[in-house]
């Protein structure tokens, strides 16, 4: 989830009121989720301001007090531009348009920061129109405040909802949200039809190598990514640049080449409403041929998170799907004692499982390795003859085998290899054609 964004960071503070029934621990956790869905949006947070309350301001969610505290660290005393205030709760439109009046700037509920990177990460048709959807549920009880804020003159002033209307207009637009999620709902039936049929069509065909990271938000994936794509590296490599950000290939390369991806992140604290959405951004993870899921070992939670994922997965029906349990951050889990204590009470538990730090290289190649013997699990080997003739073929055969052994006489090139058995078939189809046109008696 979180993409390099190195390019203008924007600032923000995060605020938040800790109610009686919330600990300290959970308290703390929950801030550091927003801070890290904050950086996906490529915010860098500055300050974070906490409040001990009864119950949520009804005014403008935070106290008094505390909004003037904001206001003036806003305003005099951060040394850069604040962009916005983002609460970890969902609060209520008239809650955000006073929060944003008292503070003096744009004011992002934990939904809607939810909401936005699921937007960005939305990729398949029926994701983004759930999404939409989602928006669009958010956005309809926001329109009047968006246009209160916005008054007489200023109609355009973005803000709590992201958009700004006349008065007048806001039954109409609700209107017309209504019949536009309606709409989107019928869309999402069609394409659900469509996707199956698809996903039953490849089944036939020859799959892309591919792999998806899960789990949640925090655990790592975007670490491990880097780590084994070697991002930094690719970037240049012109090879690489119609790839998505969030695809990326195996590095050092493999046979067959490994496309890994990344996916939106579970959440803890998940607004209700957004769970449809959420499920449908992580359909990518149908269709890859292996989940690593990836599970922070060093939350205490992790447990009841690794069930929620198993759940999600099956739910999304990406259960069928083989996977790879990473315990990841292993590194932060106490001394050296209490590490190989946590390694071998999972190992027993999970037998399959990988347990690592994604900042050791060694075990992030043994990783790699892992993964690559997971694909070349169904690769045979062969032989293959090359005649002279046929010789621009040569690098196919590089592009699709791994090369055991290469020899060489009078009449062409001898390969050993290790390749898919229908990769190899296609492979001697195609030199028996070359062959035949240049020499009718050859060919193997
Ligand atoms: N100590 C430690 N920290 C890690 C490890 N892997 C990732 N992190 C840190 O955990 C945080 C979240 O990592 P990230 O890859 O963004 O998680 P994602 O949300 O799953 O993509 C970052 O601050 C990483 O530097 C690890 O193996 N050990
Ligand atoms: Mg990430």
């Amino acid at each position: 989830m979180s993409q390099e964004v190195k390019e203008n960071p924007r600032f923000a503070v995060v605020a938040s009121v800790q109610l009686p029934s919330v600990s300290d621990h959970e308290f703390e956790a929950s801030l550091n989720e927003l801070r890290e869905l904050a950086k996906t949006l490529g915010y860098k947070i500055v300050h974070t301001f906490t409040q001990k309350r009864s119950g949520f301001d009804s005014t403008a969610y935070l106290g008094t007090g505390k909004c003037q505290e904001i206001e003036h660290f806003v305003s005099h005393e951060a040394d850069v531009d604040i962009e916005a205030i983002l609460v970890d709760h969902e609060i209520s439109p008239s809650q955000a348009r006073n929060l944003e009046i008292a503070v003096g700037c744009e004011v992002m509920d934990r939904t809607m920061v939810i909401l936005e990177i699921f937007h960005n990460n939305a990729r398949s048709r029926a994701a983004r129109a759930q999404v939409e959807i989602a928006r669009l549920g958010y956005m309809a009880p926001r329109l009047r405040e968006a246009a209160k804020l916005a008054g007489p003159q200023g109609r355009q002033r973005s803000g709590v909802g992201g958009r700004g209307a006349g008065e007048s207009h806001t039954e109409l637009d609700k209107r017309k949200i209504r019949d536009r999620i309606a709409e989107l709902q019928l869309e999402i039936i069609a394409m659900d039809a469509e996707r199956q049929t698809q996903r039953a069509r490849r089944q036939g065909r020859q799959e892309i190598a591919g792999v998806a990271l899960v789990g949640y938000t925090n655990a790592g994936k975007s670490t491990l990514m880097r780590a084994l794509t070697g991002s930094e590296v690719l970037v240049a490599n012109k090879l690489f640049a119609t790839l998505d950000t969030t695809v990326r290939a195996l590095h050092p390369e493999s046979v067959p080449r490994i496309l890994v991806s990344d996916t939106v992140g579970f959440i803890k604290n998940l607004p209700h409403g957004l769970v449809a959405s959420f499920k449908s951004t992580l359909d990518e993870a149908l269709d890859a041929s292996l989940l690593l899921h990836v599970i922070d070992a060093s939350d205490p939670g992790f447990e009841r998170q690794l069930e929620v994922t198993d759940k999600v997965l099956a739910e999304i029906a990406a259960d069928g799907v083989p996977r790879i349990r990473v315990f990841n951050k292993i590194d932060h889990v106490g001394d050296e004692e209490a590490q190989a204590e946590c390694e071998a009470a999972l190992r027993a538990q999970y037998p399959d499982c990988v347990v690592m730090s994604a900042r050791r290289p060694d075990e992030v190649a043994r990783l790699r390795q892992k993964i690559v013997t997971f694909f070349q699990r169904d690769l045979v080997e062969a032989e293959l003859f090359l005649p002279w003739s046929a010789q621009q073929l040569r690098k196919e055969i590089y592009a699709n085998c791994e090369i055991i052994e290469e020899r060489a006489d009078e009449a062409g090139a001898y390969f050993t290899v290790r390749g898919d058995p229908r990769a190899l078939d296609e492979l001697r189809s195609q030199f028996a054609k070359a062959g035949a046109v240049a020499a009718p008696a050859e060919n193997q």
